[in-house]
């Protein structure tokens, strides 16, 4: 979706000063990253900085289901590495009620939720991998992330938003995008202009259901689902890995999604917001380091999991191409744009990285096997 009008700053002081900051919250500024959630860093009397963020409400269906999961994982996280690792791993802010989230209204509209991470300060994020040694490194912290979460004391997570990684049901709603878009003029234009992507997405269609054939042999875990370069926190000053946040995903899922994601974001040198597909070709040694980081953050694969990795490099792929292909053919109500036809160049830079990943797929195979 079209980014909303930007919210008034001292509508979101106020939902600021309903945190347990320590101070009074007198500054706010907004944060333009992500698709999905809108992120505020606030600066308080007190000279600290934290992270406001907005719950997308259309995009997660039960909001206090997310707010129980990051309870859960930031808890856990924080029982398993200790008061001295502040730094490598989200804490929240509780509400001045007490509890971990507030409902407020900004303007007009219904309340949305919102909730407040401690910044951390001295770090920095990345759109792409630049070396294979950062690749490594992003990959051992997504890695290690699930190693930290294998003794996540049970039940399981909620599943926040059903058959996220389906890829199947995914191209479902793309037909049904499809059949959709051709009901209304503006939706025929939207059509007429992916019409190479749509032919492209469909030639792969036979893709689709790799991973969920072989799910039977391979364990759930509790995964992030969403492993982009940009969901890691690195040091500014050393460049290590320090944090994984967006925790918003991170339920019930196959080690194979997980890697899959990064594959898609990190074993390539474009931009998923690139206009030109030129640099989404898979480079070898980009993804050998994500491979060997991968594999040494997350030590508990079995080897029906390792061999699933690269499918789920293919599968997450083509499963992100369609996605966006079919917010494209939806008018863009799901990610946001910043210019008409964003959504159709992102799934256009995935199909070529997925085009190239299959032409690459036996030296990946091998990779994985003797990364
Ligand atoms: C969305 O909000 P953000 O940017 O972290 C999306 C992911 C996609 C990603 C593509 C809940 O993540 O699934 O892979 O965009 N998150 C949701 O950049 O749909
Ligand atoms: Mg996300």
């Amino acid at each position: 979706m079209t980014r909303p009008e930007r919210d008034d700053p001292e509508a979101v002081l106020r939902i600021a000063d309903r945190f347990r900051t320590g101070g009074r919250p007198i500054a706010v500024v907004e944060l333009r990253a992500g698709h999905i959630n809108d992120s505020f860093v606030v600066s308080t009397t007190a000279g600290s900085r934290f992270l406001l963020q907005r719950i997308n409400g259309h995009v997660f269906p039960n909001p206090g289901q997310v707010m129980a999961n990051v309870v859960r994982i930031t808890r856990h996280l924080e029982h398993r590495l200790g008061p001295r690792n502040a730094r490598r791993r989200l804490a929240l802010v509780p509400a001045v009620d007490g509890g971990m989230w507030r409902e407020a209204a900004t303007g007009k509209g219904p309340a949305d939720w919102w909730r407040m991470y401690e910044l951390i300060e001295d770090t920095t994020t990345e759109l792409r991998a630049s070396t294979p040694a950062q690749a490594f490194l992003a990959a051992q912290a997504f890695g290690r992330f699930e190693t930290q979460l294998v003794d996540l004391p049970s039940p399981p997570l909620h599943e926040t938003i059903p058959g996220f990684h389906d890829t199947l049901s995914r191209f479902e709603a793309f037909d049904r995008a499809l059949d959709a878009a051709s009901a209304s003029a503006a939706g025929n234009d939207r059509r007429r202009q992916a019409t190479a992507e749509i032919r492209s997405v469909d030639a792969h269609r036979d893709l689709a259901g790799r991973l969920s054939a072989a799910a039977p042999d391979l364990p759930r875990r509790t995964v992030h689902n969403d492993c982009k370069i940009s969901n890691i926190l690195f040091d500014r000053t050393s460049g290590e890995a320090l944090c994984v946040v967006d925790l918003d995903t991170t339920m019930p899922g196959l080690a194979a999604y997980d890697f899959g994601d990064m594959v898609r974001s990190m074993s390539h040198r474009a931009d998923e917001d690139a206009r030109e597909t030129a640099a989404a070709q898979v480079d070898l040694e980009l993804f050998a380091a994500l491979a060997q980081g991968y594999l040494d953050g997350a030590g508990f694969l079995t080897s029906a999991e390792r061999r699933s990795l690269v499918d789920g490099a293919l599968v997450l792929t083509l499963e992100q191409a369609v996605r966006f292909l079919t917010d494209h053919l939806q008018g863009d109500v799901y990610f946001r744009i910043e210019r008409p036809g964003q959504n159709l160049d992102r799934c256009r830079v995935q199909m070529a990285l997925l085009e190239s990943l299959l032409e690459g797929e036996a030296d990946l195979r091998r990779l994985i096997l003797q990364p």
